[in-house]
């Protein structure tokens, strides 16, 4: 009697303690209902990630090549910058490029940049024109703060952008 309580308390430990315990919950959750599931998720995650990570690589190619590049003219043909509100880091590139219903430029309002920082010097000239399709201005804005600037062309046309440096 002693002897088969003993062999029956230990055989049944050695299979509830080890499926009973770490198995019977996970485990039989697991292989039935939880991994369609799982994979289910697993699977969006991963896509979801791609896209993140590509994304976020074509962002960097972008920055890298080009910096922050602002077109010149919607290809819709409205007069204005596109985009028309964004955001660099300071010494980040910014590069105008024309792109439809051009001559445009660049000019900062001098009332409208942070104090110090002299807008004939990241400007183009008012009378500076870009003509040709895929001309570009470059500029890099060094002052943290919100700058604004305009087309002195289609400034009254409202093709005017604002730009913050963080
Ligand atoms: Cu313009």
């Amino acid at each position: 009697m002693a002897t088969m309580t003993t062999s029956a308390a230990i055989t049944i430990p050695s299979f509830t303690g080890l499926k009973g315990s770490s198995c019977a919950r996970t485990c039989t959750a697991k292989p039935t209902a939880s991994p369609p599931p799982m994979m289910a998720v697993r699977a969006s995650l991963k896509e979801a990630g791609v896209a993140v990570v590509a994304t976020a690589a074509s962002a960097m190619l972008a920055g890298n090549a080009l910096a922050m590049e602002v077109l010149l003219g919607g290809s819709d043909g409205s007069l204005a910058f596109v985009p028309d509100s964004f955001s660099v880091a300071a010494g980040e590139k910014i590069v105008f490029k024309n792109n439809a219903g051009f001559p445009h430029n660049v000019v900062f309002d001098e009332d409208e940049i942070p104090a110090g920082v002299d807008a004939s010097k990241i400007s183009m000239s008012e009378d500076d024109l870009l003509n040709a399709p895929g001309e570009v201005y470059s500029v890099t804005l060094a002052e943290k703060g919100t700058y604004s600037f305009y087309c002195s062309p289609h400034q009254g046309a409202g093709m005017v952008g604002k730009v913050t440096v963080n």
